[in-house]
């Protein structure tokens, strides 16, 4: 009779268990639902928890029957968590009404910056006129850096270049290595991989331990040029340069080359263009003197072409050094070379 009796009391839970679940529409309510009939002190648990006090028949009878309860409402309660999920998920959606036809957030793109769209810029026209592209190490040889161009130690022409020495000494307590301060020492060692008829433009960043001001900054860009081949002359590097002038500033602005001194060229020049400011007129940016120098150029010394495996009798060559951020300055109206490098959005973003 107690088992008949615990049976129908298990039914009973059963049924109204699963009306319950039915009508349950928040997983908090599931959870409750959960605590009240299969928790630790639920309903279902409880009597199956009395069971073993039942005579034995009963026991077994009503054990089947609390079993078999118990994993029905578990299915029943894991279906119906799904079933909660799903439609707090779709309501959710409705509410929110997302308009999928809506443009997206914009990503906000990145760009190249105004002296990487330079030097693209400018290795694209010497590539076409001939030129080939290749970059080198900014530590540098001070082999390379000086020697190979020309400028024994103690050669006064050094102070042109305000050296930053790598803190690395070798076994005679020399400093032989250095932020390179100019692109030129690639000269050398292209050379060194190559034989004549060469020409290409090597871009790439220099370092000068100088005080910055309007057109001076302690780390800037260069670009070297050089050309070696038979018969090569002074009239081939205007022609370049000329030429590049035009294509890079147009037609009007005017250029001036005027005799410069650097040892591993003869004769050397340094090339300027009229400012941009005030039209050669002179002002602040141009210190007065109507022109901005942007690059040092000459016909390559005899003795650096001989150190770089050529008969200077049989061949001849030029080379050239200009300034990125110069030639940018000059074709943007930019009145301070610091600008481009202390990373302020709203000056790079006009590029
Ligand atoms: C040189 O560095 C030579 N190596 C150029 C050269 C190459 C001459 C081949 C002959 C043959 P110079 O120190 O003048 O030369 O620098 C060349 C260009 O680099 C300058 O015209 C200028 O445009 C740029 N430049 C030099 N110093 C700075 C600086 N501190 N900040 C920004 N640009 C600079």
């Amino acid at each position: 009779m107690a088992s008949k009796n615990s049976v129908a009391i298990i039914n009973e839970i059963q049924r109204k268990a699963l009306a319950d679940l039915a009508s349950v529409s928040s997983i908090y309510e599931l959870q409750q639902w959960k605590v009240f009939y299969l928790g630790r002190n639920g309903k279902l648990t409880s009597i199956l928890r009395n069971l073993r006090t039942l005579a034995p028949e009963d026991r077994r009878n009503s054990g089947i029957a609390g079993n078999q309860a118990k994993l029905l409402l578990e299915e029943e309660f894991n279906s119906r968590v799904m079933e909660v999920e799903k439609s707090s998920i779709s309501s959710k959606t409705s509410e929110d009404s997302i308009d999928v036809t809506m443009p997206g957030r914009p990503f906000p793109s990145g760009g190249l910056h105004v002296i990487t769209q330079t030097l693209r810029e400018v290795c694209g026209i010497f590539t076409s006129m001939g030129f080939s592209v290749a970059e080198g190490p900014e530590i540098e040889w001070d082999h390379y850096n000086f020697e190979a161009l020309n400028i024994p130690k103690d050669h006064p022409a050094r102070d042109m270049w305000n050296t930053l020495w790598v803190d690395f000494t070798d076994e005679e307590g020399n400093h032989p290595m250095l932020l390179r301060t100019h692109t030129s020492p690639m000269q050398a060692r292209i050379m060194e991989n190559n034989t004549p008829p060469v020409r290409v433009v090597i871009p790439g960043k220099c370092y000068r331990f100088e005080a910055t001001d309007a057109t001076h900054e302690w780390h800037f860009y260069q670009i070297e040029g050089l050309a070696i081949d038979k018969g090569i002359t002074f009239a081939d590097l205007k022609g370049t340069l000329y030429e590049f002038a035009r294509r890079f500033f147009g037609e009007e602005r005017r250029v001036r080359f005027r005799c410069d001194y650097f040892p591993f060229v003869e004769p050397g020049v340094d090339m300027s263009i009229d400012c941009f400011r005030c039209d050669g007129q002179g002002c602040k940016v141009c210190r007065n003197t109507g022109w901005i120098e942007i690059l040092g150029a000459g016909m390559v010394h005899p003795k650096v072409l001989a150190g770089f495996g050529c008969d200077p009798k049989e061949y001849t060559g030029f080379a050239f050094g200009m300034g990125p951020e110069r030639i940018t300055m000059l074709r943007h109206g930019i009145e301070d070379i610091r600008h481009f490098y202390t990373n302020d959005l709203r000056f790079l973003e006009q590029f």
